[in-house]
């Protein structure tokens, strides 16, 4: 834990109470009474974590472990869960975000309006706050006032930003690595345009400026991001497996995560796709911003 994300989840327990109901509320409320996991129960239960934006795959996964075995009653099937979920997070690989000395670039994509620029204005405060130099590299020449946007949380996180009103994405990233290098900053953030996962000239864009970093700064630490909105539900492990042929994600935010239902997606994230979420987004300040701990989060969904 590199920790700079001190503060301690105040709000993270409120943010998830939505997907703590969806799954574990229901679950224990029409299992829990149960005497045996009858056929009728286990398909029950079955529908509330598909529901819940579990998906099927992983939903029928749990539920045929419960079948023909009486170690577990219904009574303890909130331990199950818990323990089951743990794994998963745990076996998706390390869900903190690394840093190291040097220079780090940290390439966030997705589709619109999930909250990558606001993600990035997010991080760069946390950044800045640990002392690190940041710039911003404002990859999104597409959408109109996207810099602008992007300009207003450079200024707010106290971070510099390279910004070329409609050029190409990826050139923009190439000048900000060179002025990164030239300059020692330690972080540069890339905001990219929004693209639907189906659009197939947006992607190969996306693969350019990935290459571009791949090619110019490949000392770096290099973190490739997915940002995914939590009410997507089962929609976002589509987009998560498509983002992740073109440009080899290695990790996921999950934002708006205040108020959703579907938080479940991050263990289907972390089961179907094997790839840990590093930070959560639960609200629109700046300050909402946290570094996914699996422990707490299956602390505040199950206590
Ligand atoms: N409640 C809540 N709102 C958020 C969160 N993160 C972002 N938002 C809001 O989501 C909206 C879209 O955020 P942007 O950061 O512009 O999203 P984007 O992915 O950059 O959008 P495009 O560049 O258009 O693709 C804004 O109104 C944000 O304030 C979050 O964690 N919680
Ligand atoms: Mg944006």
């Amino acid at each position: 834990m590199f920790g700079f994300f001190k503060d301690k989840f105040n709000n993270l327990k409120q943010a998830v109470s939505n997907t703590a109901n969806a799954i574990v509320g229901n679950v224990t409320n029409s299992v829990g009474q149960e005497e045996e996991f009858s056929e009728f129960v286990l398909d029950d239960m079955e529908d509330i974590l598909i529901s819940a934006d579990l998906g099927v795959g992983y939903a029928g996964e749990l539920v045929d472990k419960l079948r023909n075995q009486t170690k577990i009653k219904p009574a303890d099937v909130k331990n199950y869960l818990k323990e089951e979920f743990s794994k998963t997070l745990w076996e998706a690989g390390n869900t903190e975000l690394n840093v190291q000395d040097g220079l780090n670039i940290y390439f966030i994509c997705g589709v619109n309006g999930v909250g990558k620029t606001t993600l990035i204005g997010k991080l760069a405060y946390k950044f800045k706050n640990i002392g690190k130099k940041v710039l911003i590299a404002a990859g999104d020449t597409f959408r109109a006032a996207a810099e602008e946007q992007l300009d207003i949380w450079s200024k707010r996180a106290g971070a510099d930003i390279v910004r070329r009103d409609k050029a190409d994405p990826a050139s923009v990233v190439y000048e900000a690595i060179e002025k990164a290098k030239n300059e020692n900053y330690d972080i540069i953030l890339v905001d990219t345009a929004g693209r639907l996962q189906n659009k197939f000239n947006l992607m190969e864009e996306l693969k350019k400026i990935k290459s571009v970093i791949d090619k110019k700064a490949p000392d770096s630490l290099r973190e490739c991001m997915l940002v995914l909105d939590a009410n997507t539900g089962q929609n976002g492990l589509q987009q998560a497996k498509v983002f992740s042929e073109a440009v080899n994600l290695t990790s996921v935010a999950l934002t708006k995560l205040d108020g959703s239902a579907k938080g479940a997606i991050i263990f289907a994230i972390a089961k179907e796709l094997k790839l840990p979420v590093k930070l959560v987004g639960v609200g629109e300040k700046m300050e909402d911003l946290k570094e996914f701990n699996p422990e707490e989060f299956i602390e505040a969904i199950f206590e």
